[in-house]
């Protein structure tokens, strides 16, 4: 399979991540896909390709515009304001402050579009993060112009960015991006299956009402993991979209039996919704030694379920999310990605 790929992504180099009261080396840091293109090229992957540039009208198809605007404006605005470190927020519109809207302030408005203070936003964010919504299109336009896989490898990630919010490592939604382009192409109907620890709030929240796009996600339970506020099994849509939205929340240390289920689960459920294309959001932070997770997948694991989800026989863009022991994230990665292509 094709895999898109760009040297952009190390343009988001932060320098600090807040994680239990300290300000750590982000966990999400470009040293991930230098392992990734190492597994990659050691394992016979030379079909690496640049993305094409579709602008931003794709990515205002699912993003705010004034969302948009922000971000390509916030590190500006911020080191204007005098501010020495990266830009953090440190208030939000939380409940009871009606007063909802973005302030004229940087401060201010990097609060309301936040969702999550552990992500800060540096120089070269915006331009990382619009390069890995490039990185999705280009794999998706290659789907629909007839391959039968694509590897996006996106960096930054995208599922926990919401129409107009950024937060989780996140700032585009790569993957509701790419489901969206196959709808403007012409699919009828899209699934998106996310597989990565966290619980996809942003691709949730994106097509929370809507039957076209039917979004599935297995992920550590709310009640214990991050964004904790969104995930549960009882959000199932709303509106025409009711049905159309499916939680697997999991417990702290569930092994591979137990995920596999849910995956069996949500497989018969993409098969009897009969997508035209299918967006994994592919993290790998489910592995067992994941700093910041709790499942218990081995590498050998992730071979499997590779190659059952070959089995769906649908047309398959993959769009990298999350993964965080740096150096067993490449293994785990292409053993998704041979596993597939191997079934
Ligand atoms: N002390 C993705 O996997 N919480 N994002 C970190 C660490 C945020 C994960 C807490 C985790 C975000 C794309
Ligand atoms: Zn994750």
């Amino acid at each position: 399979m094709k895999i898109i790929h760009t040297e952009k992504h190390r343009l988001r180099a932060s320098k600090t991540e807040l994680s239990g009261g300290v300000f750590i080396r982000p966990h999400e840091c470009p040293e991930r896909v230098e392992h990734i293109t190492a597994e990659l090229a050691k394992r016979g992957h030379t079909d690496l390709i640049e993305p094409k540039d579709f602008g931003l009208d794709p990515i205002h198809r699912i993003h705010d515009a004034d969302y948009v605007s922000f971000l390509q404006s916030c590190w500006t605005e911020w080191q204007a304001e005098g501010f020495e470190g990266e830009a953090l927020a440190t208030a939000w519109p939380s409940r009871r402050m009606t007063r909802e809207k973005p302030p004229r302030n940087i401060d201010g408005k990097i609060g309301y579009y936040c969702l999550a203070s552990e992500t800060s936003i540096s120089e070269g964010t915006w331009e990382a993060a619009e390069a890995a919504a490039q990185v999705a299109l280009t794999g998706a336009e290659l789907i629909q112009k007839g391959d039968r896989s694509a590897f996006a490898l996106c960096r930054p990630p995208g599922h926990h960015a919401a129409q107009d919010m950024f937060g989780g490592y996140c700032f585009l939604n790569n993957a509701g991006i790419a489901a969206q382009s196959f709808r403007d192409a012409g699919a009828k109907r899209v699934a998106v299956l996310d597989v990565d620890f966290h619980h996809g709030n942003g691709t949730q929240a994106i097509f929370y009402g809507r039957e076209d796009v039917l979004f599935l996600s297995l992920h550590g339970d709310p009640e214990d993991a991050f964004p904790y506020f969104l995930g549960g099994a009882d959000e199932t849509g709303t509106g025409a979209g009711e049905g159309f939205n499916v939680n697997y929340p999991l417990p702290p240390g569930c092994p591979y039996p137990k995920w596999l289920e849910a995956l069996n689960d949500a497989m018969a459920k993409i098969t009897s919704y009969a997508p035209d294309a299918l967006v994994v959001s592919l993290g790998v932070d489910t592995f067992e030694r994941d700093p910041i997770s709790f499942f218990k997948l081995t590498s050998d694991d992730f071979t499997d379920y590779g190659s059952r989800l070959a089995s769906l026989g649908l047309p398959t863009l993959f769009v990298m999310e999350g993964g965080y022991a740096v150096s067993e994230i490449g293994i785990n990665t292409v053993n998704v990605l041979d596993g597939f292509e191997g079934a």
